[in-house]
C-alpha cells in the first residue's frame, strides 16, 4: 500500500512539474518587455496570433510599403515564413496593417504611433514613417524574443498580447554618441550599433569622428588627415577611416533605422592628428608626432594663422555635404592650451562656417563662452554652470551628465574595461535620475533630450563597446523616451530582466550586473 503511495505522490510530482510552460498565446503585455515604456497601454485577453496566412496590408504609399518589406524580411529570418503581402489596404481578418495618415489627429507627434493587436488584426497607425518605424520596434518587443533572432527557430508560436497602445517620445533629441578617433570601428560594427540602438527608440548617433588620437574622415582637400592622421590609435593599435563613400552607406543605413548621423569634428583642441599631418597648421610650422597615449588637453590648431581657417572651411564643407541632418558638431571641449581670447574668436568663426554651409552648430557647454546662436545646441556633460550659461543665450540642451550616462565609466572598480573619472555608474545609478531637474536652472522646453557618450580609449572591439553600452544604455533610451510618471527603477529592471534573453539571443555582450539576478 505504502509503496503505491509513494508512487503515486511521484506521479503527482512529475506531473506538475513537466506542465508545459504556459504557451506563449497566453503571455500578456506586462509578461513581455516592454522598454522604453509607451505612454498608454489597455491590455485584453484577445491577443493575435501571426500564422502563415496572416497578411500584411502596407498601404498605397511607397514609403509604408517599404518599412512592410522591412518587417517581412525580419518576420522570414526568425519564422521561416513568407507572409503575402499587399499594397493596399483592407480591413480584411488575419492581417497585419502599416497605415501611414500624416493628417492622423489623434497622434501628437511626428514620432508617435498608434498599435492595437486583437483576435482579428495588427494596425499601426503613423503620421510619418518614423513613427511606423517607432510601432513596429514594440511590436517586435510584443512578439515572442525568437523574432530577434538572426536564424529560424523552430515552432515558436507567434503570438501578439491582446494590446491598444499610444505612444509618443517626451524628447525630440535620444542619443548616443561613439567615438571612433580613439580606437576605430569598421562600417560593420557602427552598423551593428546602429541596429542595437535602433530597438529602444534611439534617433541620434554622434560620431566623435576625429581627436588626438585620430582622423577617421576622409576630407579629400586635405588628404594627409587621414593617409597621415587616420593611421594611429591609442596603445598604437590599428587605426583607420571611413571614406567618403563609406560614411554615406553609415549615414543611409542610420536613415533607414530612422537615427540621423551627427559628425563631430572636435576642435581647437583634441586635433594632434591634424596637427601630426599638416606642419602649417601648427603656430611653429612643424608637424606634431602621431600620438597614441590618452592625456587630453594638450593640442590646439594654430587660432592665429589664416591656413587654419581655409582648412575648416574646407573640411566643414566637405562634411557639410555628408550630412543629411541638420547639426554639425564642433567638439569644443577641453582646449587647456588655447588662450580663452583666442579660442572664442576661433569659435565664432567656426560657427559661421557651419551657418555658411547650411547647418547648426551643435557642441560641448564650453563653447557658450564664445557667444552661440538659440539655433545652437549645447551639450552638457561636468560643468552644470556652463551649461546653464548656454541654455542662458536661448540654446537649447542635450543632456550628458558624465556620471550617468558616460557609457565609458566603468560598472564597478572591479570591472575590466572602462575609466572612472566620473566615478563608477552600476546600471541602477545610469537609470536614476531625472532629465527635468537635472539643471535647476535651465527651463524644461530648453531640454531637448540626452545622449549617452562612449569614449574609447580603453575600448578596443565591439565586444567592449556592447559590454559598456548594454544594458545602461537601455535605461537611458527609456528617459529619453517615456513619460515621468512611466519612469520607475523597480519597474524598469523587472523589465529589463525579462529582456536580458533577446539580449542573449542578439549575441550581445552586455555585462550581467548582479542587479539582474536579484
Ligand atoms: C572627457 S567629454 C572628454 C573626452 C574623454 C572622456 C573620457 C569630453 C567633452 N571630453 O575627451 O574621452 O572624458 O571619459
Amino acid at each position: 500500500m505504502r509503496t503505491y503511495i509513494y508512487i503515486i505522490a511521484a506521479l503527482l510530482y512529475v506531473c506538475v512539474s513537466c506542465t508545459p510552460e504556459k504557451p506563449e498565446v497566453f503571455l500578456s503585455a506586462e509578461e513581455r518587455s516592454l522598454i522604453p515604456y509607451p505612454n498608454e497601454i489597455a491590455t485584453s485577453d484577445q491577443g493575435f496570433l501571426i500564422d502563415e496566412n496572416t497578411t500584411v496590408y502596407a498601404g498605397t504609399r511607397l514609403e509604408s510599403q517599404a518599412i512592410a518589406q522591412r518587417f517581412l524580411q525580419r518576420f522570414e529570418k526568425a519564422s521561416g515564413w513568407i507572409l503575402p503581402s499587399k499594397n493596399e489596404s483592407k480591413l480584411a481578418k488575419n492581417s497585419i496593417h502599416f497605415v501611414l495618415d500624416p493628417n492622423a489627429i489623434e497622434i501628437s507627434n511626428d514620432e508617435g504611433y498608434l498599435l492595437k493587436a486583437s483576435k482579428d488584426r495588427i494596425i499601426i497607425r503613423a503620421k510619418t514613417m518614423a513613427g511606423l518605424h517607432m510601432g513596429i520596434q514594440t511590436l517586435y518587443q510584443l512578439l515572442p524574443d525568437a523574432i530577434a533572432a538572426a536564424t529560424v527557430t523552430p515552432a515558436v508560436v507567434w503570438a501578439v498580447p491582446g494590446v491598444e497602445i499610444q505612444d509618443a517620445p517626451t524628447y525630440e533629441y535620444r542619443g548616443a554618441m561613439l567615438d571612433v578617433a580613439r580606437h576605430f570601428f569598421s562600417v560593420q560594427d557602427v552598423k551593428r550599433y546602429i541596429d542595437l540602438i535602433a530597438s529602444y527608440k534611439i534617433n541620434k548617433l554622434h560620431l566623435h569622428l576625429t581627436d588626438d588620437q585620430g582622423w577617421r574622415i576622409e576630407i579629400k582637400s586635405w588628404p594627409k588627415l587621414t593617409e597621415i592622421g587616420g593611421t594611429s590609435a591609442v596603445g598604437g593599435d590599428q587605426g583607420g577611416f571611413y571614406t567618403q563613400a563609406q560614411y554615406r552607406d553609415i549615414v543611409a543605413y542610420a536613415k533607414l533605422h530612422h537615427i540621423t548621423i551627427i559628425p563631430e569634428i572636435d576642435m581647437p583642441g583634441h586635433t594632434n592628428a591634424a596637427l601630426a599631418s599638416y606642419p602649417e597648421l601648427n603656430c611653429d610650422g612643424k608637424a606634431r608626432a602621431l600620438y597614441t597615449g590618452m592625456k587630453v588637453g594638450f593640442s590646439t590648431l594654430c587660432v592665429d594663422s589664416e591656413v587654419t581657417y581655409t582648412f575648416l572651411d574646407d573640411v566643414i564643407r566637405e562634411l557639410a555635404a555628408l550630412t543629411d541632418g541638420d547639426y554639425i558638431h564642433l567638439g569644443g571641449d577641453e582646449s587647456h592650451v588655447t588662450p580663452k581670447k583666442e579660442y572664442n574668436l576661433f569659435l565664432t568663426k567656426a560657427q559661421a562656417i557651419v551657418k555658411k554651409y547650411g547647418k547648426n552648430v551643435m557642441g560641448w557647454e564650453d563653447i557658450q563662452s564664445a557667444g552661440i546662436s538659440d539655433e545652437a545646441i549645447v551639450q552638457h556633460w561636468t560643468n552644470s554652470e556652463i551649461a546653464t550659461l548656454g541654455a542662458k543665450q536661448g540654446a537649447s540642451v542635450v543632456l550628458s551628465p558624465a556620471p550617468k550616462t558616460y557609457l565609458d565609466m566603468k560598472y564597478t572598480k572591479e570591472t575590466k574595461i572602462g575609466l572612472t573619472w566620473a566615478g563608477v555608474t552600476p546600471i541602477d545609478s545610469a537609470y536614476i535620475w531625472n532629465p527635468r531637474t537635472l539643471l535647476k536652472d535651465v527651463p524644461s522646453s530648453q531640454i531637448i533630450g540626452i545622449e549617452s557618450p562612449l569614449w574609447t580609449e580603453t575600448v578596443r572591439d565591439m565586444n567592449a563597446i556592447e559590454y559598456l553600452a548594454f544594458p545602461r544604455l537601455i535605461g537611458h533610451a527609456e528617459l529619453g523616451w517615456s513619460k515621468e510618471d512611466n519612469i520607475g527603477w523597480d519597474s524598469y529592471i523587472e523589465r529589463l530582466k525579462k529582456h536580458v534573453n533577446r539580449l542573449k539571443i542578439k549575441e550581445v555582450d552586455y555585462y550581467p550586473s548582479p542587479l539582474l539576478e536579484e
